[in-house]
């Protein structure tokens, strides 16, 4: 899978007792979970992200509060609000990503396909610019 998509998590459970989401690698997510991390305490102003992934995939899930995605491909962008335990966010390889409207109570947690490499950054957008180039 590439690129990026929305994705929406069967719910279990009722309103009375609450729900259940369930994620399991190479079933309701596309690729063997290597790590998960989880964002939270970010100020509001504050934006994170601004980098592209050479070969990471990740779907973001935010387990409480919202926050905002923008994703860029370098032709097009669009804005992606997450703000449900049951929705997610796959981004695939050599999408660019800025994070922000982080609320107050927001968790934000990744799945992703791969341990942590500084090197599968594209951090300036330039140079992501000329990698998309080819
Ligand atoms: C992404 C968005 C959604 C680690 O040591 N291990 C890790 O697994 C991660 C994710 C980060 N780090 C270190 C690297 C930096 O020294 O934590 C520090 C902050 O990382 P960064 O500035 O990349 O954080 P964000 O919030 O801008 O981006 C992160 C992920 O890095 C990135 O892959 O897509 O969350």
């Amino acid at each position: 899978m590439k690129y990026f998509k929305k994705m929406k998590f069967k719910k279990i459970g009722s309103k009375k007792r609450g729900f259940i989401t369930a994620l399991e690698q190479k079933k309701n997510i596309p690729f063997e979970i290597k790590r998960v991390y989880y964002i939270y305490n970010v100020p509001s102003d504050v934006t994170r992200g601004h980098h592209a992934h050479k070969k990471l995939e990740q779907i973001l899930i935010c387990t409480s509060g919202s926050v905002k995605i923008k994703i860029k491909d370098g032709c097009n962008q669009e804005i992606i609000e997450l703000n449900e335990p049951s929705k997610g966010l796959y981004i695939g390889p050599s999408i660019w990503r800025e994070i922000y409207d982080y609320s107050e109570n927001c968790t934000l947690m990744v799945l992703a396909s791969e341990y942590y490499d500084e090197e599968d950054y594209i951090r300036n957008y330039n140079n992501y610019l000329r990698y998309l180039g080819g």
